[in-house]
């Protein structure tokens, strides 16, 4: 998987490239992160890449020329490489909700390019020429595009073949099954006068599977009973399921 990210600080990505599964990750080359500052490709001694808004108003706005060189820069470096130019998606809270599934219709893509934004806009004649796809993380406005960028590309990395490790599974991951996650345990047996429940003691590993699934659905109908009605609808709840979720 490679993404291409267009962004003004380029050294916050050392957090994703660095650190844990998703720096293995890019350490194994299972994904790699390309980093384009705007900067690099002004071409006055100021190198400036903003400016104010026609129209007035407080805050500066991303100019289109300097983002939009950056955009022709990385199409021209994947078509050197062989590679087939993937959309080009801007981190904005207009965009469409990030989901599990948008996670993994990227990875189906192999390629794709983040633009990350910062001061109070983006020149809207370079969203209209570049801009294919807009995702937002949640509904809340950051100083910047590129902290939705890495937890996206984040969320991506952990489906990839390869990079989570032994005993971490992403088909085990809450939510994979449409569902949260049940609760876990491990030592103490008590802490602070709480136990670790039965079951996960006796070794019987089908009661075991069994009390999990049940925790899964009992939290997902308290908390997210939206998730319980997508599951049903996505075929994802055995007659058990059904048959557990009515006991409650
Ligand atoms: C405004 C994404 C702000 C326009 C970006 C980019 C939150 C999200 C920004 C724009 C962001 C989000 C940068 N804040 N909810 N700030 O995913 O294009």
């Amino acid at each position: 998987m490679r993404f291409d990210v267009v962004t003004l600080f380029p050294e916050m990505f050392s957090a994703l490239t660095q650190w844990g599964v998703t720096g293995r990750a890019c350490e194994q080359s299972l994904a790699s992160v390309q980093l384009w500052n705007p900067r690099d490709f002004c071409r006055d001694s100021r190198k400036t890449v903003d400016d104010r808004a026609y129209g007035g108003g407080p805050g500066m706005v991303m100019m289109a020329k300097p983002l939009d060189d950056t955009v022709a820069g990385i199409k021209a470096a994947h078509r050197d490489a062989g590679i087939e130019s993937g959309p080009v998606c801007l981190l904005s809270p207009q965009g469409e909700r990030f989901s599990q599934k948008i996670a993994s219709d990227i990875l189906k893509l192999g390629n794709l390019t983040f633009v990350c934004g910062r001061y109070e806009a983006i020149d809207q004649r370079f969203v209209e020429r570049n801009v294919d796809m807009q995702i937002s993380i949640g509904d809340f406005v950051l100083s910047g595009g590129e902290i939705p960028a890495m937890a996206i590309m984040d969320a991506v990395i952990r489906l990839i073949p390869g990079a989570l490790g032994d005993g971490e599974s992403a088909a085990q991951d809450s939510f994979m099954n449409g569902l949260l996650d049940y609760p876990h345990y491990t030592r103490p047996e008590v802490y602070e006068n709480l136990s670790v429940p039965d079951v996960l003691l006796g070794g019987h590993h089908a009661k075991m599977a069994d009390w999990r699934r049940q925790k899964s659905l009992e939290l997902t109908l308290r908390l997210r009973p939206d998730l319980i009605e997508s599951a049903r609808a996505n075929g994802l709840l055995t007659r058990e399921d059904e048959q557990f979720l009515r006991s409650l």
